[in-house]
């Protein structure tokens, strides 16, 4: 069996970032995180970018956008959907969620999911708390977990097999035509 694994060793690898404003007090906290995160893995820090957008609801565009640039080896998005007293909870974390996943496979390329849905706001706080739950360190981890192995998976691609098996023949060079 072949056991195929990304690592963190993120050096040259670049990152795209999709921060929703909304909820601020806890996005922002995200994104430091998130940020210190890619460095200490290696990240130099120009080649991190990150994209403010309105709300959870405006992420999976401009994460598709990223990442059909080819510019990043992964997107992260970041954002904090809290539930208040009407159904805008369920429409916003549902088409954030779905947006994101079809965007990631629509590129082809590894977007990630940190986008807090909490029930309250004391929920979300501690989830963007780096001391307790540090979502936004995790994200980076999982960011450059996915980038590198999507690195290995591509550059299994088309190998040529080392050893000549037997019977094969070199390729010949094309006959000269007459004219
Ligand atoms: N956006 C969020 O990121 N989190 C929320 O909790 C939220 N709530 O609750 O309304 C929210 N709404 C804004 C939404 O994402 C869009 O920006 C807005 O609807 C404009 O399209």
């Amino acid at each position: 069996m072949k056991l195929r694994k990304g690592s963190h060793d993120a050096t040259g690898l670049r990152f795209g970032i999709v921060v929703a404003k909304f909820n601020k007090f806890v996005t922002s906290k995200l994104l430091s995180s998130c940020v210190e995160g890619l460095t200490k893995h290696g990240v130099k820090p120009d080649d991190i970018e990150a994209v403010r957008v309105p709300g959870a609801f405006e992420i999976p565009l401009v994460a598709r956008t990223m990442a059909r640039s080819k510019r990043f080896d992964a997107v992260i998005c970041l954002g904090a959907v809290i539930r208040g007293d009407t159904p805008h909870f369920d429409y916003i974390s549902a088409e954030a969620s779905r947006g994101i996943g079809q965007a990631a496979l629509d590129a082809d390329v590894p977007i990630i999911f940190c986008v807090l849905t909490t029930h309250t706001i004391a929920q979300a706080i501690e989830r963007s708390d780096p001391t307790k739950f540090n979502r936004g360190g995790e994200a980076a981890r999982s960011a450059i977990e996915m980038a590198t192995v999507m690195r290995l998976l591509r550059e299994g691609e088309g190998t040529v097999p080392s050893v000549k098996r037997e019977g094969s023949h070199k390729r010949r060079a094309p006959r000269k035509r007459k004219v």
